[in-house]
């Protein structure tokens, strides 16, 4: 009770000093929030996250979904400016075009917290932190086990990609890990690679394009479960069989991707933890109050093969 009692004094103090106005007299916080949308089951946990987050640590939340526009999400922002918010956080849908907004938020000495996703700026000065997942190493998890894989053959290997959201952070990434790792061989051949926008409607349809315009795929990399699963209902309606026919690797392991793999229509799922809930709250607490906090704070991931999603499904969560 008492360390609490502090914690508010301190916060108080430190929130008049930032420039950041509803909360300044009594302590509170209130952050605003612009989510990328609920494209996935990767993001209606990380959103469940974030709620759940805020509720147990005190703060006020303001919460939108940009429903993958970024247009609504540079509108959002601008109204968390106006309502004089404490703190913003966000996941940026694309990387690139971020200056603008940015600036304003920082002229109205707001400060803002990069979750999940990166943004491109070249100035750094225009957010406080970015939380989330190295995709580069995701990808390059994904392509050596790719690699080991097909380690005893030296047979062409013909791989579709399925990219997330064109301009994202984590399909540009995703794409160059992956491309890094695999391009060391020349067996290893992407013959088409598509954006499915990470949903399962999307993945399903560039699937049975690339199944019919390619007799012959080895491997399906999705870049994210959703993916993956839109995919296998394309595999199995041209007759195939998803995790034999072709092998199939996903990244996030939410729960659904988890079954697939468990039950062998997936071969390997690399882990994207979307639980930034709890360390997002406690950045926003620190650099409301002034704080320095680390520019970068990075996810710890897993793998999973199918016998260690058997093992770990009774306890996922999401
Ligand atoms: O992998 C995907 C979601 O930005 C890490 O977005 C996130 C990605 C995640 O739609 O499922």
């Amino acid at each position: 009770m008492l360390a609490g009692l502090t914690a508010a004094a301190l916060t108080s103090c430190g929130s008049g000093g930032s420039g950041g106005a509803s909360g300044a007299d009594d302590g509170s916080i209130t952050m605003g929030f612009s989510q990328v949308g609920a494209e996935s089951g990767w993001r209606t946990a990380n959103t469940k996250s974030v709620q759940e987050a805020a509720k147990e640590s005190g703060i006020t939340l303001k919460f939108s979904d940009a429903q993958q526009k970024q247009e609504n999400q540079i509108k959002a922002i601008r109204s968390y400016i106006q309502q004089k918010v404490d703190v913003i956080a966000f996941s940026p849908v694309v990387e690139s075009g971020w200056d603008t907004v940015l600036k304003e938020a920082r002229d109205a000495k707001i400060p803002v917290i990069l979750t999940d996703r990166a943004v491109d700026s070249k100035d750094t000065t225009l957010y406080k932190t970015f939380l989330g997942s190295d995709f580069v190493e995701e990808g390059r998890k994904a392509g050596k086990w790719l690699v080991e894989s097909f380690n005893n053959s030296t047979d062409p290997v013909n791989i579709v990609e399925l990219q997330g959201t064109t301009g994202s952070a984590p399909a540009n990434d995703r794409k160059a890990g992956f491309a890094e790792v695999i391009g060391a061989d020349p067996k290893f051949k992407v013959i088409a690679s598509q954006t499915g926008d990470f949903t399962r409607a999307k993945g399903k349809e560039v699937m049975e394009a690339f199944l019919k315009s390619n007799p012959d795929i080895d491997v399906l990399y999705a870049h994210n479960d959703d993916m993956g699963l839109g995919a296998i209902e394309a595999i199995e309606g041209a007759g195939k069989v998803p995790g034999k026919d072709i092998k199939i690797i996903t990244v996030d392991a939410v729960k659904d991707g988890m079954q697939a793999l468990a039950d062998g229509k997936i071969n390997y799922i690399v882990e994207c933890s979307p639980l930034l809930g709890p360390q997002l709250m406690d950045l926003a607490k620190k650099v409301v109050k002034g704080e320095t906090v680390p520019a970068r704070v990075v996810t710890e991931e897993t793998t999973f093969t199918q016998e260690q999603a058997k093992t770990a499904l009774p306890n996922r969560k999401y």
